[in-house]
Formats: structure tokens, C-alpha cells, sequence
């Protein structure tokens, strides 16, 4: 899969995204992150890319020729036949979940578009932007700390990109449910010992444990994920009289 991330900061994706995980999976050739600077298409001799904002008010809004040139720059070099998925990071949309990133994963290339400043000249995100995705229902001083969020969560569900092909599908969110708790060695630490099941070698009976951690973790920390939860997982009767015992 091929991201390309349209921002006037290209050296914040780069340097956050050649490491780790992602890192190894653009090394392996698995995904290609590539960072368009806007300001190498401005057209303005001055290599200014935004302007004041008509009607007035604070701040400056990023003008439309050279987001639209470098978008056109991206589909020219890559010789996209048509143009792909265009995501424009701002808070003024509806807020980023993994089910967003398990379908952004399927596109074969996705352009990410980063704003600053008071945001991007309404017409130019008319013409060429597919998805409006915001990160959490907070500001931030511009868009990349948001495409770096949503590269790194749509390239782990690439195939091939984790190294244990099921760690993307039994993690925490998969299912309205949060993960259970985790234990490495040693044993007893700090006069704290494991939960003794996760040592009892029967997989069933382990297994039993982390759903049920998962559920009463959910339950305490995300009253909103649990209650869609229980929806979907309505009680059986059987499971009732088990509890009820
Ligand atoms: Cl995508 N951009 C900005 N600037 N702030 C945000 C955001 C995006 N998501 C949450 N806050």
C-alpha cells in the first residue's frame, strides 16, 4: 500500500514514520510513505502558500493552486489512472475509529492531506477530498501529528506489516472489547504474583479468563464500548442460569 502524505511540514512524517514497525515494513517494501511538500508546487514567487482570509478575521488560510498542484503531482507520479481516496485531517469531522482504518487498508493507495494555520481554502478540499477524518474531539496546531496517527494505524492492518498475522485481529477494539491485561516474567514482582490460570497451561480455561477480563475492563473504562458490547453479545439463557449458580 502506498500513502502519501500532502503537508508543508515533510520532515515531521518522515522522521516519525522510518522507525519501528513501519519503519521495518517500508524497508521490507510492504507499505511506501512518501511526503509531498505543498510549498515545492506554489506557484507564488515568493514560495508564499496561504493568504488572508476573504471576510476577514484571525489567522491565514492555505490557498488552493498549490494543494491542488501537488495532489495533481501525486496522481502524475504515481500514474494513477483515477484519483485515490483523498483524507483531509481536521477536527470539523467524524472521529477516526479502526473500523475506518481496517477499510482505509484495503485501498491500494490513500492520499492524506495535512492543514495549518485557520485550515485550507474550501474550494480545492471540493475538488479533490473523499474523506473529512478528525482524531479526537480536541485542536491541534495542524494536521500531521493526525496522518501520522491514521498512516500508522491503516498500515498495521496491511497485510504482511505485523509479523504474527492474528495480533491485528485480537487486540483491544476488535469487537467493542478492550484487551486484557498482560504478564511477562518473573513471576512475583514487587511481591505481586501472576494471575496463577495464566500458569496453569489449559488454554480453554486461560482463554475463559481474558474474555472475562476484557469484558470487566470495558465495562470500567469505556461504559460507552461496553454498552455496545452487551448489544451485540445479547446473554444467552443457558449462559444466565450459569451466572445465576
Ligand atoms: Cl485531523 N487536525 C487538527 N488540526 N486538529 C485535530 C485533528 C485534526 N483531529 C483532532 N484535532
Amino acid at each position: 500500500m502506498h500513502f502519501h502524505i500532502l503537508t508543508l511540514f515533510p520532515e515531521m512524517i518522515t522522521q516519525a514514520l522510518n522507525t519501528s514497525i513501519i519503519g521495518r515494513a517500508v524497508q521490507r517494501g510492504c507499505i511506501s510513505i512518501d511526503a509531498v511538500n505543498i510549498r515545492d508546487y506554489t506557484a507564488d514567487r515568493h514560495n508564499k502558500t496561504d493568504d488572508y482570509p476573504y471576510g476577514g478575521g484571525a489567522g491565514m488560510v492555505m490557498q488552493a493552486q498549490p494543494v491542488y498542484d501537488a495532489w495533481k503531482a501525486v496522481l502524475q507520479g504515481a500514474a494513477l489512472p483515477r484519483p485515490p481516496r483523498t483524507v483531509y485531517l481536521t477536527p470539523q469531522a467524524p472521529v477516526f475509529t479502526q473500523d475506518m482504518a481496517k477499510e482505509l487498508a484495503q485501498e491500494e493507495h490513500l492520499i492524506l492531506l495535512c492543514g495549518h494555520y485557520e485550515g485550507i481554502d474550501e474550494r480545492v478540499l471540493e475538488e479533490i477530498v473523499t474523506d473529512y477524518v478528525s482524531i479526537g474531539d480536541y485542536v491541534l496546531t495542524g494536521g500531521e501529528l493526525a496522518a501520522m496517527v491514521v498512516t500508522d494505524a491503516v498500515a498495521r492492518m496491511v497485510p504482511g506489516v505485523l509479523s504474527n498475522a492474528l495480533s491485528g485481529s485480537t487486540e483491544s477494539l476488535e469487537g467493542n472489547l478492550l484487551e486484557y491485561p498482560q504478564y511477562t516474567r518473573p513471576e512475583i514482582w514487587n511481591g505481586k504474583a501472576v494471575p496463577s490460570i495464566l500458569l496453569s497451561g489449559d488454554h480453554a480455561k486461560v482463554d475463559a479468563w481474558r474474555l472475562e477480563m476484557a469484558k470487566e475492563r470495558t465495562r470500567q473504562r469505556r461504559p460507552d464500548l461496553y454498552a455496545i458490547y452487551e448489544r451485540t453479545h445479547p446473554v444467552t439463557e443457558k449462559k444466565k442460569k450459569v451466572r445465576e449458580r
